[in-house]
């Protein structure tokens, strides 16, 4: 046992720590602390084992404790632990960027790195404005994002985002509309896969446009399958009526993929999975099963070879991070897609969506829930709110679910499941029928 998880909790000061998009006093008066992991499992302080059904934050894909991960971030970092990637290079920022370019969507091979999701969305966002000005199109300084997207917490992000409390309090980019989500429970309830119903919200981007004049909008972002929001999937048809109508008025369309990619549906990107292809694309998390962190943008060659004019001593994008390309992250991320393509792990959603699919909506009669929502690996699982206390129940669940020995998330009264993607069908089974008791147990 190492020396972090003989550390009780009762020994531990936690007044130091500003936790992020937590209740800190009350964590502080109840902590959950997970002091070990490997493969499928965390390990409390006390050595109580705790099944992720999360994959930390949607993003250890293969996998907690990956050996051949440690070894090349630790030969990295004894061989150029940093080199700056600002008019230098190092060779596995180009290896790494070779590597993604060969399981991204078709033509998105042109790979910005950054160190996190919301740096890929803010990276993103400032391409497609500078990638209109490049062309001579400067006035189309406009954002469309989407009610209930989660874009990071950047100014960008926040802007383009439609979560309410992460933009109220902050000043927001001054020329952004948003589409409206496309969560429809009254149509689409206990739905499995995806949706039937609500294609035609895509339609509101014209109705959009039309107010604001297209010629004034860079880009729509969305993400193919909202995760913070509570797992809100594309409904079909929806997602090519996006491209459609970005394609009729010139205007860039980005998936923000932060969560959706390196398999999580079960192809390596959702523009795989629902045969649709951005422009843009963000993401982070699985880039690097999580250890290291680290964003990457991938860019068309349209957008890219945009920038590549004028005088070739000239920067073409003023833009990037001390970061970009960080030596130990990127042998992470090579490390990582070769996990991911010795054990299949991009497509293996494909192969267990089915008994996962079965395992979550084998949920529907139990307490409190009214609706169930699933795609590849992903599921969420709406409950009754609590009338005066929304949140509430969910929150119950989580502590509860904790005490059982499973790690979950939840938003609003939203469980939101999304496992490392090695996960057995025993532990699939497991995952659910923990919750089916969590449920039973809470009021
Ligand atoms: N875009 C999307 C779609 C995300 O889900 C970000 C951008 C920002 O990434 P960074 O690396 O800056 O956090 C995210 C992050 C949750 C949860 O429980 C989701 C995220 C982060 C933390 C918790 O739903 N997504």
């Amino acid at each position: 046992m190492n020396v972090s998880t003989k550390i009780a909790r009762n020994t531990l000061d936690l007044s130091s720590f500003w936790m992020p998009f937590t209740a800190n006093r009350q964590f502080k008066s109840q902590p959950r602390l997970l002091a070990s992991a490997s493969g499928m499992t965390y390990r409390t302080p006390e050595g109580r084992e705790i099944l992720d059904g999360t994959a930390g934050l949607w993003c250890v894909n293969a996998g907690h404790a990956r050996r051949e991960i440690a070894a090349a971030v630790e030969h990295q970092l004894m061989t150029l632990d940093f080199a700056p990637t600002f008019q230098m290079g190092h060779p596995l920022a180009f290896e790494f960027a070779t590597r993604l370019a060969a399981v991204a969507p078709q033509g998105l091979d042109r790979i910005f790195f950054t160190g996190s999701g919301s740096e890929s969305v803010d990276t993103a966002l400032k391409i497609a404005l500078a990638y209109h000005r490049a062309r001579g199109e400067g006035q189309r300084t406009r954002l469309i994002g989407r009610e209930r997207g989660y874009h990071g917490v950047g100014f960008g992000g926040i802007s383009v985002g439609g979560i309410v409390n992460n933009r109220r309090v902050f000043p927001q980019l001054p020329a952004v509309d948003h589409l409206p989500h496309t969560h429809d429970p009254s149509r689409n309830a206990f739905t499995r896969g995806v949706p039937q119903h609500g294609a035609e919200l895509a339609d509101e981007l014209e109705r959009i446009l039309a107010l604001h004049g297209p010629e004034t909008v860079a880009a729509v972002i969305v993400e193919p399958v909202a995760g913070s929001t509570g797992v809100l999937v594309a409904p079909r048809g929806y997602l090519e009526k996006l491209r459609a109508i970005c394609d009729k008025h010139g205007i860039l369309l980005i998936f923000d993929e932060v969560i959706t990619g390196f398999g999580r549906l079960g192809a390596p990107f959702a523009a795989q999975y629902f045969g649709v292809t951005p422009d843009l694309m963000t993401t982070a998390k699985g880039l690097t099963n999580g250890v290291i962190p680290m964003g990457a943008v991938f860019a068309s060659r349209a957008v890219h070879d945009a920038f590549m004019k004028g005088p070739e001593q000239l920067i073409e994008l003023f833009h990037g991070y001390t970061y970009s390309g960080h030596p130990a992250a990127c042998a992470a991320g090579i490390a990582t897609l070769d996990i991911y393509e010795k054990e299949g792990l991009l497509t293996r959603a494909a192969e267990l969506s089915s008994v996962w699919e079965d395992a979550a909506h084998g949920l529907r009669n139990s307490a409190h829930v009214i609706d169930i929502r699933n795609l590849g690996f992903i599921a969420g699982i709406e409950l009754e709110p609590r009338a005066g206390a929304p949140g509430s129940r969910a929150y119950e669940a989580l502590v509860a679910a904790y005490e059982a020995g499973l790690l979950i998330r939840v938003t609003g009264d939203i469980v939101a499941l999304s496992p490392p993607l090695i996960i057995t069908e025993g532990e699939v089974a497991r995952i659910f029928d923990t919750l089916r008791q969590v449920l039973a147990k809470i009021a």
